[in-house]
């Protein structure tokens, strides 16, 4: 059979995950017709390079959609949730990277390598959405242990580079390192506290029951993904002076006893992961060798000796490639092969 050749949009093209969001459709076999790059007015008329072409970056507006078979989406959770619809409304499936869809009973939250069917329910309101980054490369990690041995409680505790934030917070850390190490002065403007060598326990807003927006995403995101709302989750996310990679230390409590070895069997044939866990030669996954490449990577995988049926590990993906752009483009591909 022959594919279809479908019409693609990235909205939010400019910034730091629609840029990778090219960059993997240029890379994938993405059956594509034709590509359109949109962006705020402050973009328009620039251009990106595409496959060797120039492309121009358009204004974003209610009547972009006209002919668009998919419109992948990271432009903010306002943008999102402006434009989303009318997006669908015009015919397109909508793949959306910001957070503004993705609780919607509605609306699909769907990583690939675990969740794939629910792409399905995208007939209902037009979008697909990405789930939140930390999530995304957590989920990949347990979902060959949940379905073997199901999971009672997640504990996480996040470390998580600043690219998340976009362009302006690598300058950031950039510049304010440099400030620090020539002993000048800096103003921080995008985190409410110094960043270079430094952490910070506030990622999102605070809520009223003293957890973060990013940490209730990982709670509410991790539950939809896995279709399963017995899972007790509780996360702690934390902002560290890396650029590009997030790491995550990752215990969990399984239903059923699995061993440290039984689970390492279980990761090394698992899709996405890529197990990194030779302690005694000093290998461990490290946010330095998870950015640039699309696996999740497990290590340091021991039992916890706390309690009955528990894991610990540690778990590092590229956030802006399978924390956003790859994902998202995955599941374009996934609509493009068995639903359009
Ligand atoms: O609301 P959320 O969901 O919490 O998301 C907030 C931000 O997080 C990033 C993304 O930033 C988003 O804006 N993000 C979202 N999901 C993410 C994820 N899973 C994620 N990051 C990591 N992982 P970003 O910098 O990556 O991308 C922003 C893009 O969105 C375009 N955009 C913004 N508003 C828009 C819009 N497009 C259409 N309509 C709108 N109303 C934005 O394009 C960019 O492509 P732009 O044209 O507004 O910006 C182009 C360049 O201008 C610089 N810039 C940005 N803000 C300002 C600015 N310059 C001056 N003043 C500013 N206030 C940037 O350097 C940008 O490259
Ligand atoms: O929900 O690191 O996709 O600031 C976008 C911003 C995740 C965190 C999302 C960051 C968020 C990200």
């Amino acid at each position: 059979m022959t594919q279809k050749k479908l019409n693609v949009a990235v909205v939010g093209a400019t910034g730091a995950v629609g840029n990778q969001m090219i960059a993997c459709l240029e890379e994938s076999d993405f059956p594509l017709n034709g590509l359109r790059l949109m962006a705020s007015a402050r973009s328009a008329g620039r251009r990106l390079r595409f496959k060797g072409n120039d492309v121009e970056v358009e204004e974003l507006t209610e009547s972009s959609f006209k002919g668009v078979d998919i419109a992948i989406f990271s432009a903010g959770g306002g943008t999102s949730r402006r434009f989303a619809p009318a997006a669908a409304k015009s015919g397109c499936v909508v793949v959306d990277n910001s957070s503004a869809w993705r609780m919607d009973p509605d609306v699909p939250l769907v990583v690939p390598e675990v969740n794939p069917h629910a792409i399905a329910g995208y007939t209902k309101k037009g979008i697909i959405a990405n789930p939140n980054c930390s999530t995304i490369q957590m989920v990949v990690a347990l979902n060959p242990i949940y379905r073997k041995a199901g999971i009672k409680r997640i504990v996480v505790a996040t470390y998580q580079a600043v690219s998340g934030t976009g362009k302006k917070a690598v300058d950031e850390l950039f510049d304010g390192t440099r400030a620090m190490i020539n002993f000048l002065d800096y103003k921080e403007k995008v985190y409410p506290h110094r960043i270079a060598f430094n952490c910070l326990p506030h990622i999102d807003k605070f809520q009223e029951n003293g957890y973060t927006g990013e940490e209730m995403k990982m709670v509410n995101e991790t539950r939809k993904i896995l279709e399963d709302d017995r899972i007790a989750v509780t996360a702690t996310t934390v902002r560290v002076p890396v650029f590009y990679g997030h790491s995550e230390a990752v215990n969990v409590e399984t239903r059923d006893p699995l061993s440290a070895e039984a689970a390492r069997a279980l990761l090394e044939n698992a899709p996405g992961v890529k197990v990194v866990d030779d302690p005694a030669n000093d290998v461990y996954p490290m946010a330095i060798d998870g950015a640039g490449q699309d696996m999740t990577l497990v290590g340091r995988l021991r039992k916890d000796i706390s309690i009955e049926n528990g894991l610990d590990m540690w778990v590092v993906a590229d956030n802006i490639r399978k924390g956003a752009a790859t994902n998202a483009v995955q599941i374009a591909q996934l609509l493009a092969s068995d639903y359009l």
